[in-house]
């Protein structure tokens, strides 16, 4: 082994090369910001011989920090053009839900949603603007508006005037705004009736041009619009939407959008699916760093727990957690049996615990041992340690690998049943 600066930094290469090229920019860069700290902060902890808080730092901060970054997305446009609607169907619940913003009501004051799932991205359902109470030229005077990170902004119809200057507002406030027309559902099902020769591409596109055209007469330069509906945002432009959305954001933030989508389409899901695949790496690169420190035991130390919270955070993002499957058995009238039958990972539905992640490892020792073996013996396998106890990161970072790919595929097996019945 070299020095421990040199055996970091080639470690480091080797995982920076094992990443798809979409994400190698991207995670160098938050590498130097978040990560260079926990890893100060272990090596002061491994320095002074402290492995009780070296441990609690590989195994909470990272974890913590990241989900901890703020989302704010406020929903806005006129009353009753389906803004809570679309804050309930952004947040992948339904409108009935104890959970969901309410619809078919005036909403007086602007409400805040959290995420179901992730508590630090949260949808805000603004006022409808233009009526007498929030006329639109004082409607963005509050600092309040300062931190949200975009605005959409919904017309169930041609836009008009207030959602001119609503955008004209945000845009004064230097923040990134998107059209969103509702509702396309109620048109589609409108023009079936009424056309002879239905043809589904030409009345979206005239819908289209239809609003874009409203929008230039309001002064607004080449806008574009996202043609939804929130019952159905598998259809129509609601996944160009979250593309757009998730460009155009800054780096740090774009993974926390994009574990917070719905899970609409099988893009959705090896998105989510690449960034806890990220996420491992860091797991891996906090592991190297400290195998670069010369205490060789602290690189096994390593609680189960680690464990238990990520393959939970994996259900709640690929929607297989108990309730979300619950949810799907309902809805496509399968029994939860038969659903279950249908999932290759064992932990699919249930509560991830200490002794469910255990068995899961005891039943993935000879594909580790495999592993483990390959990488050769600078690598401490965990045969004859007490499983409960330690667990190199290694062992970690190949456990959640194929996890992570047995989960995926899951989910899109999942999605793919649900859609079927739409
Ligand atoms: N068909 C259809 N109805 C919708 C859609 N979005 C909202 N609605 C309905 O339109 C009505 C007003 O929606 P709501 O979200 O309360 O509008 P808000 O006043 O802008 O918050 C409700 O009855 C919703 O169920 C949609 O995409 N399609
Ligand atoms: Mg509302």
């Amino acid at each position: 082994m070299g020095s421990p600066v040199t055996c970091t930094f080639s470690i480091l290469e080797t995982l920076v090369q094992n990443q798809p090229p979409k994400h190698r920019h991207q995670q160098s860069n938050e590498m130097s910001a978040m990560e260079s700290k926990v890893i100060e902060d272990l090596k002061n902890a491994l320095e002074n011989l402290d492995l009780v808080s070296a441990v609690s730092i590989i195994n909470i901060k990272y974890l913590e920090d990241t989900n901890k970054i703020p989302l704010n997305i406020a929903i806005t446009g006129e009353s009753g053009v389906g803004k809570s609607a679309f804050v309930n169907a952004f947040r992948g619940i339904d409108n009935a839900d104890e959970r969901a913003a309410p619809t078919g009501v005036e909403t007086t004051k602007p409400e805040s949603y959290p995420h179901p799932i992730y508590p630090n991205v949260t949808l805000w359902d603004l006022p409808g603007v233009g009526t007498s109470k929030f006329p639109a030229d004082q409607y963005l005077k509050h600092s309040w508006f300062e931190n949200v990170d975009f605005f959409i902004i919904v017309s169930a119809g041609r836009f008009r005037e207030n959602d001119a200057r609503l955008a004209q507002e945000i845009k004064k406030m230097d923040k990134n705004f998107y059209f969103v027309r509702s509702k396309i559902d109620n048109n589609l099902s409108d023009a079936k009736r009424s056309q002879t020769e239905y043809d589904e591409e030409k009345t979206l596109q005239k819908i289209r041009e239809n609003c874009i055209e409203g929008l230039k007469e309001q002064g607004v330069a080449s806008p574009q619009v996202f043609l939804v509906s929130s019952f159905d945002l598998h259809l129509y432009e609601f996944r160009a939407l979250q593309d757009t959305m998730e460009r155009e954001l800054p780096s740090h933030k774009r993974d926390v959008l994009i574990l917070a989508l719905p899970n609409i389409c099988k893009s959705t899901i090896y998105k989510k699916k690449e960034v806890f695949r990220s996420q491992i790496w860091h797991y891996a690169l906090l592991s190297a760093t400290v195998e670069a420190v010369p205490i060789p035991a602290i690189s096994i130390v390593v609680d189960v727990g680690i464990l238990v919270k990520v393959l939970q955070d994996y259900l709640f993002g690929f929607c297989l957690d108990k309730r979300s499957l619950e949810k799907c058995s309902s809805s496509t009238n399968t029994p939860l049996d038969e659903l279950r039958a249908m999932l290759n990972c064992i932990c699919c539905g249930k509560d991830v615990t200490k002794e469910l992640v255990l068995l899961m490892l005891k039943s993935a020792t000879v594909l580790l041992i495999g592993l483990a073996a390959e990488e050769g013996s600078r690598w401490i396998p965990f045969i004859g340690i007490p499983i409960a106890a330690a667990l190199s990161f290694t062992t970690i970072y190949k456990f959640l690998r194929s996890n992570l790919n047995e989960l995926s595929v899951d989910a899109e097996n999942i999605l793919t049943k649900v859609l079927a019945i739409k």
